[in-house]
């Protein structure tokens, strides 16, 4: 029985463990990224470790969510995690130089290797045959350290792609079909793979648009095969000495298949506000349109730009809409200026930002009250645009431009011919933005250079033999990272800042969360199924570390939060009956019995819930490392009491 491909990559960094599907391995990894959102803990935690120099072949730290400097912290973060580059071995790419998973794909990607990202999108990476994974800042700490990665044995769904797709169809609607059919927790503990004849009509900028929003399925990561596509992308950014062809062996099993007939799919939008609220364009109707914005790690490729700038060419954008442009990188924004592309962009009243997240993350951009939004990117959260009441919805760029264009929802296909884009046969190499580390006997002169709003990390303690405490929150299903810690222009400031950022913790869902924790002074959390999908962000178990939450008690978790939750020390618990999330409220006064016994001897914790006088049993499953961690309360506790 022969192996996919995702089996093939974890196998050849297998460190730990088994391939038994659901239990722990622990990878070797081979590459790691930082974005700066992120990344001021990350190296704050790395720091704590101890670890002179990162361990991994390459490390990169990228300047790309906090551009918007409105004050003296996101500058002074650049500032931290430059210092911090330069001492302990990490590349450094500066603010302007783009958004971190479109510059990782174009200069430093490489087929077959591992990569982990403190991102949810660093499965974009496998756009090009990386086993790529996002993680919360300790876990890529830990892999700077030299540390493997854990991750529990993942399901493999293969997806079949046959025919090729009809003009104005692109690889966002792929994806988007995706979404419709497995839907925002169809893919937690999978890797979905890509194969079939119709890969070979996908570039690399469409197959990471795809695996960049695999994210969104709340899979582990995507991946598409290494070919000869892959090999011409990489020879383009002068890189062909890196390619490596990366297959499934011809015999693969897969746990599951899907087919996807490329020629019969039509122009997708995800409706409000959810990735997985997938509608055809031309069933929406024609709508009117407030703005469009076109950009992100999703859609703001070379190849994206120029669909975008041929269908502008000399039109204007309708008066009622506002349309921002954000290229992707450096490389992609300097060769639409060489092509004249740029021009086509400007003169049709485009408003152009700089490389970077931007109206992603809601720094600035946000719309109207009420007000429809067009976006090119891979979440629309309620609220994330940074106007709650506005309707965002994903689409691609051709149907993002069209509709700039009319001022209303437009099927692209109604444009008529499909402008013909010609890709350059080589891009515009130059990585004057990426600054290398210091060399190895010069580290110990470079100053780490810390702002006065870099704050250590909360203290955690050990696991105690019970937990008592009041349900502080009760939320529904598909609670996002962005519901816990929410991000935008004011909040993202504070991401090196816990006790400053908590405040803001869960605000979107109950304003009065952060008070009534800090005056119970301790609590509980109860949500529904798929808690934490969304980002990387490990502020969203940080803060409520800070806000005295003790556990979390839900239906079922996000990957990437729930490690995060046990990394921070706080006990990520389900029911073992999702019915019994209905026999707990608001308030309720709860106890875990014995709990560290418990979770010791791998016994079932239970939950008393004084209020109602019930017992529910509830279903944890934790492998020795993890009971370990959260016995010791938490990652760096743990780490620390193993290099005693
Ligand atoms: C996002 O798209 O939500 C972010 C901002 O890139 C996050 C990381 C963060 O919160 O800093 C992610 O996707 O992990
Ligand atoms: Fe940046 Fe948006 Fe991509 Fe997150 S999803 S990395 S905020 S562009």
């Amino acid at each position: 029985m022969g192996y996919t491909l995702a089996q093939k990559l974890i196998r050849s960094h297998l460190l730990s463990g088994d391939m038994t599907p659901g239990s722990e391995i622990g990878l070797r990894i081979d590459q790691t990224l930082t974005q700066d959102a992120t990344g001021t803990m990350a190296y704050l935690e790395f720091e704590a470790m101890g670890v002179p120099r990162v361990k991994t072949e390459l490390s990169v730290a990228y300047i790309d969510h906090n551009t918007l400097q409105t004050g003296f912290e996101n500058a002074d973060d650049h500032r931290y995690i430059q210092s911090v580059c330069k001492k302990h071995g990490l590349y450094f790419s500066r603010p302007g130089n783009g958004i971190c998973h479109q510059v990782h794909l174009e200069r430093f990607g490489i087929p077959g290797k591992t990569l982990i990202g403190s991102d949810s999108h660093t499965p974009t990476g496998g756009g090009i045959g990386m086993l790529a994974f996002g993680a919360g800042g300790l876990d890529v700490a830990v892999a700077m350290g030299g540390g493997p990665y854990y991750i529990t044995v993942p399901k493999i769904v293969f997806v079949n792609l046959k025919g090729r797709l009809q003009p104005w169809v692109a690889a966002k609607d792929i994806i988007l079909e995706v979404l419709r059919i497995m839907s925002v927790k169809g893919g937690v503990g999978k890797i979905i793979e890509y194969g079939g004849e119709g890969v070979k009509s996908l570039s690399v900028p469409e197959r990471a648009t795809i695996t960049n929003m695999g994210a969104e399925l709340g899979a582990s990561t995507s991946v598409f095969p290494s070919d000869e596509i892959t090999r011409e992308f990489m020879r383009a950014q002068g890189r062909e000495s890196d390619w490596a062809a990366r297959s499934p062996d011809p015999d693969a099993v897969y746990d599951e298949v899907i087919e996807i007939d490329l020629s019969t799919l039509r122009p997708l939008a995800a409706c409000p506000h959810s990735p997985d609220n997938v509608k055809a364009v031309e069933e929406i109707g024609e709508i009117k349109v407030d703005q469009c914005c076109i950009g992100s790690c999703t859609n703001s490729s070379l190849f994206d730009m120029l669909k975008v700038a041929a269908i502008l060419k000399g039109k204007t954008v309708h008066p009622d809409v506002s349309l921002s442009i954000a290229p992707g990188s450096k490389q992609v924004y300097n060769m639409l200026a060489e092509n004249g592309a740029l021009a086509d962009l400007i003169a049709a009243g485009a408003r152009i930002l700089e490389c970077a997240c931007g109206p992603c993350i809601g720094m600035g951009q946000s719309p109207n009250s009420g007000g429809v939004s067009l976006r090119t990117f891979n979440r629309n959260f309620e609220g994330r645009s940074g106007t709650a009441d506005a309707k965002v919805y994903l689409v691609s760029p051709e149907t993002a431009a069209a509709s700039a264009l009319t001022g209303v929802f437009t099927d692209p296909r109604t444009l008529g011919d499909l402008p013909e884009i010609k890709m350059p046969d080589s891009f515009l190499i130059s990585d004057n933005m990426i600054i290398p580390p210091a060399p190895e006997s010069e580290a110990d002169q470079v100053e780490i250079l810390r702002g006065p709003n870099i704050k250590p990390f909360p203290a955690t303690s050990a696991l105690p033999e019970e937990i008592a405490a009041k349900v502080l929150l009760k939320v529904g299903d598909n609670i996002t990272t962005d519901h816990i810690m929410p991000a935008g222009a004011k909040i993202l400031p504070l991401r090196s800042n816990i006790p400053a950022i908590s405040e803001y913790c869960f605000v979107r869902c109950d304003e009065e969360f952060p008070a009534r924790c800090k005056a119970e002074g301790k609590g509980i959390i109860i949500g529904g199924a798929n808690y934490g999908q969304g980002s990387s962000r490990e502020h969203a178990a940080l803060a409520p570390l800070y806000l005295g939450i003790k556990a979390v008690i839900v239906k079922s978790f996000a990957r990437i939060h729930v490690a995060n939750l046990i990394n921070a020390g706080i006990l990520p618990l389900t029911f073992a009956d999702e019915s019994d999330y209905d026999r707990v409220s608001m308030w309720d006064s709860l106890t875990l019995p014995e709990v560290r016994s418990r979770l010791e001897k791998g016994e079932q914790i239970i939950l008393k819930n004084n209020t109602t006088g019930e017992t529910l049993p509830l279903g944890a499953r934790f492998s020795q490392r993890q009971t370990e961690i959260l016995l010791a309360g938490g990652l760096l506790n743990y780490t620390r009491e193993q290099n005693k």
